[in-house]
């Protein structure tokens, strides 16, 4: 077949799950395409994502086709793996117990990608007080906080008129209810899992990212993970600027290009001594500077 008859018979589509190296296509008019990525891809150090555009080659019968090209992404996540999100949604709940640090260390990814993010608190049924407290903890980080609880449906509503004309994705620990959420939301049938009695954690039920489509809404269901360390390689003077509580202090503390770390005559630390800004918040972006200055340094290596 000549390349130009090739190119007319070419769909564009978004990939919506990738499973080892077959990919689901969704074209515009709903068809779902199973194509492989041509090698070319894997030369070039290019992995295609859940979220891509592409332009595929259907298959004849019941061949699957190829995945020819991929188009510029707007935003790419490392983890969770997902390119093309519009809105992040990061969920935590009151059993398994909150892991902050994942959330402020979503909250940069998804800012250094121009992502919009916000939290949302799930089974508030369990613990109707967390979303405060979770409130008070962000009330300068930009982030708007929603309590919902997919037992009772309280906020659902919410969550869903904020989603229309979004790709968004929905990420976050293992077992705080992400499937249990789209289901409850769409009903769309997602593998859901009882947390374990006895190490209280999710059971990593979602393997993989799949994109489900409902009208103007797309949302990602992503696999529950945990984070030990910042994933991006990134200069540490840059990590200041995905807190929104330091910007309107920029400027103000004794050494020009202060990181707010232990440096004398610090504003941050003067603010957070006096409660008007939140500890929690700034304890935990020093934790974070320590790990990204660590993996700065060793970069070359
Ligand atoms: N009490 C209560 N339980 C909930 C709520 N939402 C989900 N659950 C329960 O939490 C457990 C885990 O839910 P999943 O939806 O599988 O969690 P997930 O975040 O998708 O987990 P992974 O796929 O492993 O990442 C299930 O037993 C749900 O029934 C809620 O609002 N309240
Ligand atoms: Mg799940
Ligand atoms: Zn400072």
């Amino acid at each position: 077949m000549s390349e130009s008859s090739q190119e007319n018979r070419t769909i564009r589509g978004a990939i919506i799950r990738g499973i080892g190296s077959f990919y689901y296509v969704r074209s515009a008019d709903g068809t779902v395409y199973t194509v492989r990525a041509k090698k070319k891809f894997r030369h070039q150090g290019i992995s295609p994502m859940v979220g891509d555009e592409v332009d595929i080659l259907p298959g004849e019968g019941e061949e699957h086709g190829w995945l020819e090209a991929i188009l510029p992404r707007t935003s790419q996540c490392i983890r969770p793996p997902v390119a093309n999100i519009s809105l992040l949604w990061i969920v935590i709940c009151p059993e398994p117990a909150p892991d902050m640090l994942l959330v402020d260390r979503l909250l940069i990814q998804a800012r250094r990608q121009n992502v919009r993010c916000a939290l949302i608190v799930n089974k508030c049924d369990l613990d109707p007080a967390l979303p405060d407290r979770v409130r008070e903890e962000y009330r300068d980080a930009d982030v708007q906080v929603y309590a919902v609880s997919s037992v009772t449906g309280d906020g659902l509503e919410t969550i869903r008129n904020a989603m229309h004309g979004e790709l968004s994705c929905i990420a976050g620990q293992s077992g705080v209810g992400k499937s249990t959420l789209l289901n409850t939301l769409f009903g769309i049938g997602a593998e859901t899992g009882e947390i374990s009695e006895k190490i209280r954690r999710g059971r990593n039920t979602t393997r993989r990212a799949e994109m489900f489509v409902l009208g103007d809404i797309r949302v990602l269901d992503t696999a529950g993970f945990s984070l030990l360390e910042m994933e991006e390689v990134m200069d540490p003077v840059l990590l200041k600027d995905a807190y929104p509580e330091f910007a309107a202090l920029e400027g103000q503390c004794r050494f020009l290009g202060c990181l707010h770390d232990q440096e004398p005559g610090c504003c941050v630390t003067e603010k957070m001594r006096c409660g008007e800004i939140a500890q929690q918040r700034v304890l935990r972006y020093r934790q974070i500077l320590s790990d990204v200055r660590n993996t700065w340094k060793t970069r070359y290596q």
